[in-house]
């Protein structure tokens, strides 16, 4: 008997993409539409280079031969070559491009995809933005679309808010519309100011409250949320461009770590309190500003997503002597020939703190 899925070879529809992960400078923690994945404010975020975190996505669409027994699509997704649940997000990214590629209405197609992650997902490295941009990028590239950047960013918000950014070079922002438009534009390339980021992985494990659900939660049992959304958010954007204009980073440095706090802030005020920081967290925070007193100026910060891991912001020219730093502090066994202050500093790292990794990003490109 022959497969009822068996196919045809002449329609075929292939793609491969490169997914980048990006860290908010201004978080989104909010939506103003759970099905359009809107956000209720703007968010400013750095796209981070793909040299060694990032998701590879692979696609092969091909027409169905018996479309009388196989009526609908087929859609298959492996992640990390297991098998993945398809959420509505999924089907409603295809059902975008099948509004903009006819031929797929005429006749049931099976999409089958590989996504491939080269670090954990669902701990707050922002997998769902390389993933979900990827994933956009793929279709986009299988079908020959060449579609702008608003409309990849545009269907990539579909898949996850912050993966809409994921698609930019450089600096971005996630320009809040009300409506279906919303998308990321870009605010800098990536030459534009070296800056560097450090991810200090402390925490592989999958988070206990997804961003999504989090962030549904903080809106509707936190007053602090729409304080936040009123009076704070507004304030460090300018602030943020102010600093970003001028390369100021004292000013850039303070506004991006006060942004995380008045986040994480808003996570405790949750109820059920959301509290994705860590002993570990808390401690690079500590190291953090003790570096930063000792130079006398404020030549590194830090930023938390949804998640323990610490994202550490600096300029280039400052990449050895803050790597140093945190070498010695989290990574070197030995303490013999330390100074005082590291040696201090040593001294109040939690109890069972373990360290897993350490990568430092520049900034990059968007999904490609
Ligand atoms: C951000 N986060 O701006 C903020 C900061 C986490 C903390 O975007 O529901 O995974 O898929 O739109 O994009 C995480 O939220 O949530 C996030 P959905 P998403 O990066």
């Amino acid at each position: 008997m022959e497969n009822k899925n068996e196919i045809e070879n002449d329609e075929i529809y292939e793609g491969k993409s490169i997914g980048p992960i990006n860290i908010a400078l201004i978080k989104y923690w909010g939506k103003d539409d759970e099905k359009l994945i809107t956000p209720l404010n703007n968010s400013i975020s750095l796209t981070l280079d793909t040299k060694e975190f990032y998701t590879e996505t692979s696609i092969k669409i091909t027409k169905i031969k018996e479309p009388k027994e196989q009526k609908e699509d087929i859609i298959e997704l492996t992640i990390n070559n297991e098998k993945s649940k398809i959420t509505s997000r999924i089907k409603e990214i295809i059902n975008q491009f099948k509004l903009l590629k006819p031929e797929l209405n005429k006749n049931p197609y099976s999409y089958i995809i590989k996504s491939k992650n080269t670090f954990p997902i669902k701990s707050g490295c922002a997998s769902s933005a390389s993933s979900m941009s990827s994933l956009v990028i793929c279709i986009n590239k299988a079908l020959k679309l060449n579609l702008s950047k608003d409309k990849l960013s545009q269907i990539s918000r579909i898949g996850s808010g912050s993966a809409c950014r994921s698609i930019i070079n450089g600096i971005s922002e996630w320009i809040k519309e009300g409506n279906n438009n919303s998308h990321a534009i870009q605010l800098y390339d990536k030459d534009y100011w070296k800056l560097n980021v450090m991810l200090i992985i402390v925490n592989q494990n999958k988070k206990e409250i997804s961003s999504s659900d989090g962030m549904k939660l903080s809106k509707e049992t936190s007053e602090f949320f729409n304080y936040r959304i009123k009076f704070i958010v507004d304030k460090h954007i300018i602030e943020i461009k102010d600093s970003l204009k001028n390369k100021n980073f004292e000013k850039f440095g303070i506004v991006v770590m006060k942004e995380s706090n008045n986040f994480h802030a808003v996570c405790r005020d949750t109820f059920p309190t959301i509290n994705y920081l860590n002993l570990e967290s808390e401690f690079i925070i500590k190291c953090v500003e003790e570096i930063n007193k000792k130079e006398n100026k404020i030549i590194c910060a830090y930023t938390f997503d949804a998640g323990a891991n610490a994202f550490l912001i600096f300029e280039q020219e400052n990449r050895d002597l803050i790597n140093n730093y945190f070498e010695e502090i989290l990574f070197l066994d030995n303490d013999n020939n330390l100074n005082d202050f590291v040696k201090n500093i040593k001294s109040k790292k939690p109890v069972n703190g373990k360290f897993y990794k350490k990568v430092i990003f520049e900034l990059g490109d968007g999904a490609y």
